[in-house]
């Protein structure tokens, strides 16, 4: 019976805090990150394809991976790789059709590529458009594993009014007929 009565306590308390915003609540929100799989994007050009292995995507034209994200953003990070070739493969990073920033993949190993960008929350259409492609003096190719995307610290719900007004019990535990505690609101 003390367990439901504590419970009730901290459920009240609870309530309290959800009105605002806790250490812990912007941390979480400052953080917080959505992984898309590539290879679960929609994908267009000519030879544009999930690999054999289904892990990435191969662009070995020009072609776009989109998908659609509802939040604010505030980083773009591909995880990507390139062919071996002088010229490094450009990946363009548009949201809700407009360009927000683009990075070339320099390295043959897969690595993580930051853009930053400045979205409010909405639904949003993320593209990823590799346009630079060439098959002279060397094949360029680009090869997209994933693309995580960083909400802004607005993920945090306003806060809203959630006052507790009133005084008086707010539950009693007891065994039988003797209460041995009680939750007060003052
Ligand atoms: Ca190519
Ligand atoms: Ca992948």
């Amino acid at each position: 019976m003390l367990a439901c009565l504590m419970c009730a306590a901290l459920c009240v308390y609870g309530a309290f805090l959800a009105g605002q915003h806790t250490p812990l609540q912007e941390a979480r929100a400052a953080t917080q990150e959505t992984l898309i799989q590539a290879e679960s994007m929609s994908l267009t050009g000519s030879v544009v394809r999930v690999t054999s292995a289904g892990n990435e995507v191969v662009f070995y034209t020009n072609g776009t991976a989109s998908a659609s994200y509802s939040g604010s953003l505030s980083k773009v990070t591909l995880a990507a790789r390139a062919s071996s070739c002088a010229t490094s493969p450009l990946a363009e990073v548009f949201v809700d059709g407009a360009k927000v920033g683009q990075t070339p993949i320099t390295s043959q190993a897969l690595q993580n590529y930051p853009v930053a960008l400045s979205k409010a929350s909405g639904t949003h259409q993320i593209q990823i458009e590799y346009q630079n492609d060439a098959s002279s003096p060397c094949d360029v190719n680009l090869w997209l594993d994933k693309v995580t995307l960083t909400s802004a610290d607005d993920a945090c719900p306003t806060p809203s009014a959630n006052t507790i007004i009133g005084a008086g019990d707010i539950a009693t535990g007891g065994v039988g007929s003797t209460n041995d505690a009680t939750a007060k609101l003052i």
